[in-house]
């Protein structure tokens, strides 16, 4: 089964050799075992977890350690790891584990783009910030760095596709450019564009041109507003790297995975609601809201568990409940009135 975000009629052959019992493959993983001095022991418990989707499932051997410090590397030095979301209550993701399994459509339907999206031209870099609002801005690089204050969070991540990873991210609340930009009243949703140039994503033989570009995705502004709403400029301590999306990308930590636009060029605050990449492509898949709802199924799957990567050395998946608003509705039932 390929658990994708495309729709079965858009599962050309290359996306369709991405199901992830083939990422995973068992020679991968066996190889990662062995090398882990712990190969001989487990194979056989593999052959009797592997599951009828592919995933390996492995039960923890003890509960959620808490997360080791994030190493922090120029130029995130001294940055604090904010208290409130200091503990999610699982252990971090591995970061090469999250650096190379990620989704990335611009740059192939396949988990593995981490290779191909350093061709993203990242240097220099500018964010336009416009629309309904006082302060129109664009800007670079450096100004992101510096003119908002920069602290770490580590955030539950939950992809529609129904695999989850926990992952340190550093950068700085939505509501901190919301006051920047100063959004007039008729203001009441939001965009993020992230780049796109079909010359430089889009390499040869892959070919879903037709996906209605530039990838973009929105928010209603009292979403934006919540404290969750964050961008993200880094990761594990470091710049973020391109193939997660650098050098600027949102994080909804209650919502799908795809709402998260990675590479922003543009944030534009509007009266009505945006037209947004995956809704175009399958409403019925993919709602503008996409909160994280374990009860409600996705069209080709469940959402009512979830497939967390690792922890430990070995590159694992754990079967876990999913759980409303991703864990977060203490944050963020009070906008979708509950
Ligand atoms: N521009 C852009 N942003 C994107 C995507 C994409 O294909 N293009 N994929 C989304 C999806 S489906 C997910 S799950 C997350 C994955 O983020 P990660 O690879 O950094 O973990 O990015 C989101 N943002
Ligand atoms: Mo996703």
């Amino acid at each position: 089964m390929v658990f994708s975000h495309l729709p079965p009629d858009w599962q050309l052959p290359e996306s369709r050799a991405t199901d992830e019992s083939l990422f995973w493959n068992r020679r991968r993983l066996l190889k990662t075992l062995v090398g882990a001095g712990i190969g001989a022991a487990v194979s056989p418990l593999l052959q009797s977890c592997q599951r009828q989707d592919g995933a390996i499932a492995i039960a923890p051997s003890s509960p959620a350690a808490p997360p080791p410090p994030t190493n922090l590397q120029a130029p995130f030095l001294g940055v604090e790891r904010n208290r409130a979301f200091a503990d999610p209550g699982r252990s971090l993701t591995e970061k090469r584990i999250a650096n190379s399994y990620n989704n990335f459509y611009e740059f192939g339907g396949t988990k593995d783009i981490a290779q191909r999206a350093q061709r993203l031209p990242t240097d220099p870099w500018t964010v336009e910030v416009g629309g309904l609002v006082k302060n129109p801005r664009t800007y670079d690089r450096d100004d992101l760095y510096k003119t908002f204050p920069i602290e770490e969070r580590i955030y539950r991540f939950r992809c529609v596709e129904a695999w989850a990873m926990v992952v340190p991210w550093l950068g700085f609340p939505m509501h901190k450019l919301i006051a920047a930009a100063d959004p007039l009243p008729s203001a009441k949703f939001v965009r993020f564009t992230s780049y796109y140039d079909k010359d430089v994503t889009m390499g040869p033989g892959w070919s879903l041109g037709r996906l209605p570009w530039p990838y973009t995705e929105g928010l209603r502004l009292d979403e934006m507003a919540n404290e969750l709403a964050f961008f993200a400029l880094g990761v594990y301590g470091e710049p973020l790297p391109k193939q997660h999306g650098a050098p600027i990308r949102a994080v909804l930590p209650w919502k799908y995975g795809f709402k998260g636009a990675k590479s922003i060029v543009k944030v534009e605050f509007l009266d009505n609601q945006p037209a947004t990449f995956w809704n175009t492509l399958a409403a019925n898949e993919y709602g503008f809201e996409a909160n994280v709802e374990p009860e409600v199924p996705h069209p080709r799957w469940s959402q009512a568990t979830e497939r967390l990567m690792g922890p430990g050395p070995a590159i694992a998946w754990q079967r876990v409940p999913t759980l409303p608003y991703n864990g977060y509705g203490d944050y963020v039932a009070g906008l979708y009135g509950v």
